[in-house]
């Protein structure tokens, strides 16, 4: 059978297994859509059926989270950790608390975060938790009961050694404490096992600000390719969650002007750009209502995408598949130069397709948004050391890591023949590095 045969079949097989799983398909299918000229090369991770094993996580954990409110009411929530792939060290990847989490959606992030990891070049494996619970509209002693609640199970499985979760949507700061502190009381043990934690007893200073920073960080990088940069570039940002505010307020400091952005109630139009220093604050409070309300020069859009608006760089940092077909003809029609993901798939395929037809920078969300989890890794090597870095010494390894993944991408699509197509890139890069951990660890 020839490759690109091989590769139909396999994915037939694959939707055919699990018919419900769209996202986890999606992301499959995208990576697979990427690997033909590295398999044709390569015939070895064939016949040791590597991609047949790459695509089963190793383990699935899912359990009850049974957590009372503060009136004493019951409630029950599905807990979820999937560890997905050890190949290049202990599973890691970020905890999410939010209504739309299954099983399916957390496989597609923990299978995402596989390649994600491999890209960082750090020695972290793939995994991705979480639950169906919403913090939203609860109490901060209903949080902690329900993340204590949460660890009461997950305890058994984590480690320093084996998996280390961090923050996702709905998990920040204040809920990995609740979560350490309850992992170390049931394990009598003060180790890294987490990461995102307070700086003030064991996090990395800008861990908070690595992903948005590592964002803006690669669309310079992808700018530069073509002679270009930020400097007096227009830019739009979806998402005001934690990747999003410093999204803007890096591309801002890089020369960049955001002039729209969004949340779940709609959009703001500001000609002017969001300053940095006074306005950024309204953003980061998720008020966009009251944003416009102060700043006269912006517009608020009710239920209105912010993709309409033209721009020259656009980071989609919210949820995955936000950015549609129309979306994306929109930014092509409007002169956009460069789509540089921020979120984990916010692009739907046929949005990529348009974008690599239309020949404008485009990176997946596994290279241009890994400078959260990697920063997640330098707090690992904080911790094993027993030391605090700078702000400056972080953010120079966060650099110098953004700068590593950038030039991996363009290395292995050009070697493979896919010059330019960091989609390509990414996958093939991260692919690699992975199947050949697995090959030299035999059959496991
Ligand atoms: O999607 C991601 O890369 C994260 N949620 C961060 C994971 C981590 O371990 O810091």
């Amino acid at each position: 059978m020839d490759t690109q045969a091989y590769l139909s079949d396999f994915l037939t097989k694959q939707a055919q297994k699990d018919p419900a799983q769209k996202v986890f398909h999606q992301a499959v299918s995208e990576v697979i859509s990427t690997l033909t000229p590295v398999l044709e090369q390569n015939p070895i991770y064939i016949k040791e059926k590597i991609l047949e094993r790459m695509v089963e996580p190793e383990r699935i954990i899912s359990f009850r989270v049974p957590w009372q409110d503060d009136k004493g009411e019951i409630h029950v929530n599905r807990g979820f950790r999937v560890q997905f792939n050890s190949a290049l060290g202990p599973y890691k990847g970020g905890i999410r608390f939010h209504q739309t989490v299954t099983a399916d959606s957390l496989k597609f992030l923990a299978f995402e975060q596989t390649f994600k990891n491999s890209l960082t070049t750090l020695p972290l494996g793939g995994g991705k938790g979480g639950s169906d619970f919403d913090t939203r509209g609860k109490s901060a002693s209903e949080v902690m009961r329900f993340c204590h609640s949460f660890i009461n199970e997950l305890y058994h499985h984590i480690g320093y050694h084996t998996d280390i979760p961090a923050g996702d949507l709905g998990c920040g700061a204040r809920e990995i404490g609740y979560m350490f502190g309850q992992y170390k009381k049931l394990t009598n043990d003060f180790t890294g096992a987490f990461t995102g934690k307070k700086p003030n007893w064991g996090g990395s200073l800008l861990r908070p600000e690595a992903t948005g920073y590592g964002v803006a960080y690669f669309a310079q990088n992808m700018l530069a390719t073509r002679s270009d940069s930020l400097k007096g570039k227009t830019c739009i940002v979806s998402g005001t969650g934690n990747v999003g505010i410093y999204t803007i307020e890096k591309l801002t400091e890089l020369g960049g002007k955001v002039v729209g952005f969004m949340d779940y109630d709609g959009s703001i139009y500001d000609q002017s750009g969001v300053d940095a220093e006074k306005e950024l604050v309204f953003v980061r409070r998720g008020s966009l209502k009251e944003y416009a309300q102060k700043f006269t020069h912006s517009v608020f859009r009710p239920h209105q995408k912010t993709w309409d608006i033209a721009c020259d760089v656009a980071c989609p940092t919210a949820c995955e598949n936000e950015l549609n077909a129309d979306d994306a003809k929109l930014l092509v029609k409007n002169g956009c130069k460069c789509v540089c993901e921020g979120s984990n798939m916010p692009c739907t395929p046929e949005a990529v397709d348009i974008f690599q037809q239309a020949g404008l920078l485009y990176s997946p969300g596994k290279a241009s948004n890994a400078g959260g989890v990697a920063v997640s890794g330098l707090e690992m090597t904080q911790n094993s050391m027993r030391v605090y870095w700078t702000r400056e010494e972080v953010d120079q390894y966060l650099r110098r890591i953004m700068n590593s993944i950038h030039t991996s991408c363009l290395t292995y699509a050009e070697e493979y023949g896919l010059k330019g197509n960091y989609m390509a890139g990414a996958n093939i890069a991260g692919f690699k590095k992975v199947a050949d951990a697995m090959l030299d660890q035999g059959l496991v």
